[in-house]
């Protein structure tokens, strides 16, 4: 099977399950584990900030982070595609009692402005206006990229404002190489940032929150009432640390080969690019009568490719670390293949 569903899909390599195997383990909910401790610390090193928890999700590091900036009652302005709004299964409301407030903005991308207008005096009867969610790369946005100088506006008005910002950095180092902006450039603009490490990065579990010590400590209580105090994860702390030393370069790969496919799918008047495929991710749809994308999705599977879908118009392949050059051209000659027959 060719895997384009998500970059999720990917499996440990050789290298980083030989380092999980030798991993120095001890129980973490007592501090213990030097593998999960050293991790925090590559995290702290590689963003900048003073503390790093390590946790089971990407779902779990954005709770956490919206835990730590509000009260319930509280309104969390993001972006109306964003992960915590569609996909976190309601978590805001529950782990935090907060509300959203979508906002718009083009490729799933906040402008400092949109921002500004959404903002409120603190008055009685409204929800108070306590933290700003940035998602970079933005995945329904189609891996699209904040530049460095957007995100610099944003951080400036949420600190006139008295707002936190969060980002949810999950692909933040398909950002980083697309942008050329160091992740700890990013990270300096934001209270807090999460990302992941099983996700572009190949790891098969876990993702970093980082932000204040004193932040950071309030998020191990957090963590634990999540039931996500672990014990002995240094096994896969190892394979957090193995990626993060060997797997962040090549994620050019992974944008070269998304940029050959979006090409192809220019190219075939029968589809649709739908996206500027800065990054890993391509969106696309069909472009023919009686060429429904669900189907194209189904014809791609009984040949081995797997795509996923949002919603029943737009298909989404993600490249990744278990996908070479030749898995992209025989992609390309599927989905030709598709209309040809047609
Ligand atoms: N994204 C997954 C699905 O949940 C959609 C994917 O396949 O892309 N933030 C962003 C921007 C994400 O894309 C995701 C996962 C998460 C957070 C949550 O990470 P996990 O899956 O580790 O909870």
């Amino acid at each position: 099977m060719i895997d384009l569903r998500s970059d999720t899909v990917t499996m440990p390599t050789l290298g980083m399950r030989r380092l999980m195997v030798d991993a120095e383990v001890g129980d973490d909910v007592y501090g213990e584990d030097p593998t999960v401790n050293e991790l925090e610390q590559v995290a702290c090193e590689i963003t900048g900030k003073e503390a790093a928890i390590f946790v089971c999700t990407g779902t779990m590091a954005n709770q956490i982070a919206i835990r730590l900036h509000t009260e319930p009652g509280d309104e969390v302005l993001m972006h109306r595609l964003s992960h915590p709004f569609h996909h976190e299964a309601g978590a805001p409301a529950v782990v935090s009692g907060v509300t959203i407030r979508p906002l718009e903005g083009d490729r799933g991308l906040l402008e400092a402005e949109t921002i500004e207008k959404a903002l409120r005096p603190e008055v009685r009867h409204m929800s108070r206006q306590r933290l700003v969610m940035v998602e970079n790369t933005h995945n329904h946005g189609g891996g699209s990229v904040y530049p460095v100088t957007r995100m610099r506006e944003i951080s400036e008005l949420a600190r006139r404002n008295e707002l936190a910002l969060h980002i949810d950095g999950a692909r933040i180092f398909n950002a980083s190489i697309a942008s050329g902006t160091p992740v700890a450039e990013y990270a300096a603009l934001a209270d807090s940032i999460s990302f992941c490490l099983s996700k572009g990065l190949g790891a098969p579990v876990g993702s970093m929150l980082c932000s204040t010590r004193q932040l950071i400590q309030k998020a191990r209580r957090v963590r634990h009432m999540l039931g996500g105090g672990w014990r002995q994860a240094g096994i896969l702390a190892a394979a957090g640390i193995y990626a993060l030393k060997n797997h962040i370069p090549r994620l050019k790969e992974d944008h070269r080969r998304a940029s050959i496919l979006a090409d192809a799918i220019r190219r075939n008047d029968n589809l649709r690019l739908l996206n500027a495929v800065e990054t890993n991710i391509v969106l696309f749809t069909t472009n023919r009568q009686g060429a429904a994308p669900l189907d194209l999705k189904n014809y791609l599977r009984r040949k081995e490719v797997l795509v996923s879908s949002i919603g029943t118009d737009v298909l989404r392949a993600v490249t990744n670390l278990c996908v070479k050059d030749e898995d992209i051209e025989y992609a390309i000659n599927m989905l030709n293949e598709y209309f040809s027959l047609r």
